[in-house]
């Protein structure tokens, strides 16, 4: 049995996906929950139902779409991933995940093969932080990562709480309702795009995925005394935003102290209050994000800034907190999956090689109650998170392809 992905339908759904967006084309903006991502699960959903798929949606909006296997209690195999996308990003990531998913379903179904196990197609809600401050906010739950009290505890960027926002969503179920059983899935792959250069620098077609990094993020909030910016004299400033700004650059100088590439640290957002050019700040919020594949070094590169921070704040006189927002142990993947999707790339002749994921992804999550694999296709320039991400029809293709065969060995 091969199971021929059809390129062209693919390409077609990944094009219309991408028209479900809060921004002209070539950017993609779909926050969860907005009008626009419940108009593209409403779309995902159709293809899902005209690919004969039982389509069930839980608590948060996490989606199952079932092709029911020949014995129908043994625990299932699944694949997915997110079809939220930051704002001004690129059409994808996390979309040919899902689109790929659903088209190396029906590969198989046209092929003429017959799962045991069911397998799941997966749409996870918020893997992206953008509206709720913490990523893979479907997958935490599903895996028992993150309980219930999230519901009232997480807000959106609008004050309005989680609980709210999926209720207005339509998604009313209780979110105890959410955690999978431990026996639910045998097994999780996921395809999604590399989001970095390696595999189009060396010229392989699958990137193999070994392990996810660790990722953390944390918000670090500066208080200073603000003032006319006329009339306090330097000497006599505590500036909110100069004391963040060093800390930033603590961020930066903390990460590369490590020696390591797969040590990183970002600082994506910045707060200034109350914002005006003639007032000194006294306040200014930092949004942080660090990670590495080897947890004691994240952690080290942590505790690197909280020096910073208290350093700062005692040179500076100004008040420096932080409040952690995740801080996720790394995950490696499943040998069987990994040989499995190196098997299946052998047998199509396509070049393959082992990488770690730097960016983290529902898989990291999922790997909490299945054995998880990931295959990577390459990304022009490994460029992401931007409107000029791009993924050849080719290589969503292979990467679909590979998934098909994966699926149908694991499902056996
Ligand atoms: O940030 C990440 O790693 C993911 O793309 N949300
Ligand atoms: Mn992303
Ligand atoms: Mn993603």
């Amino acid at each position: 049995m091969t199971a021929r992905v059809d390129p062209q339908r693919l390409a077609r759904e990944l094009d219309t996906l991408a028209t479900f967006s809060d921004e002209p084309a070539p950017a993609v903006t779909r926050i969860v929950f907005t009008d626009t991502d419940l108009r593209a699960r409403a779309y995902l959903k159709s293809l899902c139902r005209d690919a004969a798929l039982s389509v069930r949606e839980d608590g948060v909006g996490n989606l199952y779409a079932r092709w029911t296997g020949t014995d129908p209690h043994a625990p299932a195999v699944a694949t997915g991933s997110h079809i939220d996308a930051i704002p001004h990003a690129g059409r994808f990531d996390g979309t040919v995940g899902v689109l790929g998913g659903l088209e190396a379903i029906r590969a198989l179904r046209e092929a003429g093969f017959r799962a045991r196990r069911s397998i799941d197609l997966m749409l996870f809600t918020s893997e992206e932080p953008t509206r709720f401050g913490i990523g893979c906010l479907g997958s935490r739950l599903l895996s028992g990562s993150l309980d219930e009290s999230a519901g009232e505890r997480l807000t959106g960027g609008d004050g309005r709480s989680l609980n709210d926002a999926r209720a207005d969503a339509g998604f009313g179920d209780s979110l105890a309702l959410v955690p999978l059983a431990s026996d639910a899935y045998c097994a999780f792959v996921e395809l999604h795009i590399e989001q970095g250069p390696l595999l189009e620098r060396a010229g392989v077609d699958i990137g193999v995925v070994t392990a996810i990094a660790a990722p953390s993020s944390q918000r670090i909030i500066v208080e200073g005394e603000g003032g006319h910016a006329g009339a306090v004299l330097m000497r006599d400033r505590h500036d909110a935003f100069l004391a963040a700004a060093e800390i930033a650059l603590g961020v930066e100088s903390a990460a590369r102290a490590s020696g390591s590439d797969d040590t990183v640290g970002t600082v994506g957002v910045c707060e200034v209050f109350p914002g005006a050019v003639n007032s000194v700040p006294s306040r200014t919020t930092l949004a942080v994000d660090i990670r590495d594949v080897d947890l004691a070094r994240r952690d080290a590169v942590l505790e690197r800034v909280s020096a910073a921070c208290r350093e700062t704040a005692s040179r500076r006189g100004v008040n420096v907190r932080a409040e952690t927002i995740n801080a996720d142990p790394p995950t490696r993947c499943e040998p069987a999956i990994i040989e499995a999707i190196e098997q299946a790339c052998d047998a199509r002749g396509f070049t393959h090689q082992r990488m770690i994921s730097r960016a983290y992804h529902d898989s990291l999550f999922m790997s909490r109650v299945a054995p998880t694999g990931m295959i990577f296709i390459p990304c022009r320039g490994g460029l992401s998170h931007r409107p000029d991400e791009y993924a050849s029809p080719e290589a969503i293709t292979r990467g679909a392809s590979v998934l098909a065969d994966v699926l149908a060995r694991l499902s056996t």
